[in-house]
């Protein structure tokens, strides 16, 4: 077996694969366009891809129906004892789960070729990145990984010079028998879908999917997951969280990482073009940020994606004009329907809906067919570097300094547009209680309160009570210089069911007051719940809002906030004795401020 670098736990590694999976042949990739468009030529003969012949090199992809999401049931956190990995993962014995995978792993890459990737996680090269080598069987999955990371050559010589990588092995699951015809979307049946962690010995298992978080493993599986557990141990931060630069008329800069669950717009947040006059907002990433105590005593943050894994559904010239235009061209569609004059469309994308299309299961679609026309999942993949209000900095090693932590969830009553915490303990309260009602597009029924953590449920790669002390001892190692912390609510509606506030570009306004409130510019009301804007310190200059509107969106209702409680109670039990008596503290003033 050749290798592409003199690595001796790298190869060792890869052997065993081999010897466990049986591809066809090895391909080591090297990151260069010549590559990607090599494989996505193959992929288009062999018809798994479709160009679009009204997008520059841009293709479409479609599933298997059953492959479409994130599969939350079948993601595991295996440590060696079950309440290290907490009450919000799954948990499966390490030698137990090994067990299981290696026996679907034997022989499982029969008839296809095994591509190893080598990819960094944020800038190469910088202190605060990570490698990964993730070995995997679909081609689908090198393209991917060739935008939502950095593939490269380079990593072969850093690991040839010994840098430690994250192993991620990958496999859709499907061999392929002699002379037997290849599926579209080959993948494993979901009883067989396993997205395994092992944080104690940093590796990743994947086997069954071949969708975005279960397969492209730098996002979700290595970014988070077992980079939560590496900060933790180390001292530092892996975050589910947008980071963007706001400047002032001033060209003072401001920068701001803000953490929502899926579902709650972060790429609309993380893109906005602020209605308020001499306000420039620019985009450093939208779903992850790393962040470490720099020299200067402050919390610096990249971005360790290289692309964006964006929802298509519901975006739009009105709701996100600049992610329509970073996928103008060179973008991976997956799960939209296909126009007849061979571009893509997913519902809310035009108010004109187009009379035919081919439906994501590619079937004939008209505006009478009782099914949507693109997965509420679709997805778009798209370099970052083709947003046109990428920061100059995203890629800077050192990262950004960050001011601002923001929270928020789905909430149609109770929570106000926004408040902040009265100091850090208060603000990681804030985080830790944070949540959201569910909607069509994520799981549970429609319209339940779901907690999600500092929006890290599906995501932190331990014991989430020790993840909360994680993030208090954060704040004493950054002492005055830690972030100011804020929880939003965009989603507040009327008795009538309309939403109060109009969102999008117009919540630069509420950023403004943040700002504001970082300089001293301006005070705020102290309310039982938190810091509130005075009267007339929102900038609504220019927003047709109604005054009773603007009062429900502030109001506080402690009646509603005392209802609150139980839940939060119950939440916090979860986690028994390893929840920080700092949090529990924050509970019972609350309780007191609400009398
Ligand atoms: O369903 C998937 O595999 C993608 S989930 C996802 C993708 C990009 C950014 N965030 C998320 C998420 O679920 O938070
Ligand atoms: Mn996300």
């Amino acid at each position: 077996m050749g290798s592409a670098a003199k690595n001796e736990k790298l190869n060792k590694w890869i052997e065993e694969i081999v010897e466990m999976c049986r591809p066809d042949g090895i391909y080591w990739c090297d990151g260069t366009k010549e590559e990607y468009d090599r494989m996505m030529a193959k992929m288009v003969e062999a018809g798994s891809a479709t160009v679009l012949v009204k997008r520059p090199n841009s293709f479409l992809f479609r599933t298997d129906p059953s492959d479409v999401a994130r599969v939350e049931d079948r993601t595991f956190i295996s440590t060696s004892s079950k309440d290290d990995a907490g009450p919000t993962n799954n948990w499966l014995d390490p030698v137990v789960l090994k067990n299981t995978m290696r026996g679907l792993y034997q022989g499982c890459m029969k008839g296809r070729t095994m591509y190893v990737i080598p990819f960094s996680m944020g800038p190469i090269g910088s202190p605060i990145s990570k490698i990964g080598v993730e070995v995997t069987d679909s081609p689908y999955v090198v393209c991917n990984m060739h935008m939502m990371t950095r593939v490269s050559a380079r990593i072969y010589e850093m690991l040839s010079a010994g840098e430690e990588f994250i192993p991620c092995l990958h496999s859709i699951g499907a061999p392929l028998a002699e002379g037997q015809k290849d599926a579209l979307w080959p993948c494993a049946p979901i009883e067989n879908k396993y997205i395994s962690h092992f944080p104690e010995e940093n590796l990743i298992w994947s086997y069954g999917s071949g969708y975005g978080g279960n397969a492209l493993l730098g996002k979700k599986c290595l970014a988070l997951r077992i980079a939560s557990a590496m900060a933790r141990r180390e001292g530092w931060m892996a975050e589910h969280m947008l980071i963007l630069r706001l400047t002032n008329p001033q060209g003072r800069q401001y920068h701001i990482a803000a953490a929502f669950p899926s579902a709650c717009g972060k790429t609309n947040l993380a893109m906005m073009r602020p209605t308020i006059p001499g306000w420039k907002c620019e985009c450093i990433g939208d779903d992850i940020a790393w962040m470490k105590i720099g020299p200067d005593g402050r919390l610096h943050a990249i971005n360790p994606e290289n692309g964006f894994f964006g929802v298509a559904p519901g975006t739009s010239y009105g709701t996100n004009p600049m992610a329509m235009d970073t996928v103008r061209e060179n973008v991976i569609f997956t799960n939209c329907a296909l126009t007849d004059d061979g571009d893509v469309w997913w519902e809310g994308m035009t108010d004109e809906v187009p009379g035919h299309l081919i439906d994501w299961k590619g079937r004939d679609w008209t505006p009478d067919s009782r099914e949507e026309a693109a997965h509420p999942n679709a997805r778009f993949t798209a370099l970052a570097s083709q947003c046109p209000v990428i920061c100059k900095d995203w890629e800077n090693p050192a990262g950004v300094p960050i001011d601002i932590f923001i929270f928020g969830g789905r909430r149609s009553s109770v929570v106000p547009l926004v408040f902040e915490a009265f100091n850090w303990d208060h603000g990681v309260f804030l985080g830790a209680t944070a949540a959201s009602e569910t909607t069509s597009a994520n799981i549970g029924a429609v319209g339940n309160l779901r907690r999600d953590p500092f929006a890290m449920k599906p995501f932190c790669g331990y014991h989430m009570g020790e993840y909360f002390r994680h993030w208090l001892d954060m704040g004493e190692g950054l002492g005055d210089k830690a972030p100011r912390i804020f929880y939003v609510n965009w989603f507040r509606k009327s008795p009538e069911g309309m939403f109060l506030w109009p969102g999008f570009s117009d919540n630069s306004r509420v950023l403004k007051w943040m700002c504001e409130r970082i300089e001293g510019k301006v005070g705020a009301r102290k309310t039982e719940i938190g810091l509130l804007p005075n009267d007339g310190d929102l900038d609504l200059s220019g927003l047709d809002i109604a005054p009773e509107n603007m009062n429900e969106l502030m109001r506080i209702d402690s009646r509603a906030w005392r209802a609150e409680l139980p839940d939060i109670e119950r939440h916090f039990e979860e986690f028994g004795d390893r929840l920080p008596g700092r949090l529990k503290k924050q509970l019972q003033e609350l309780r007191e401020r609400l009398g």
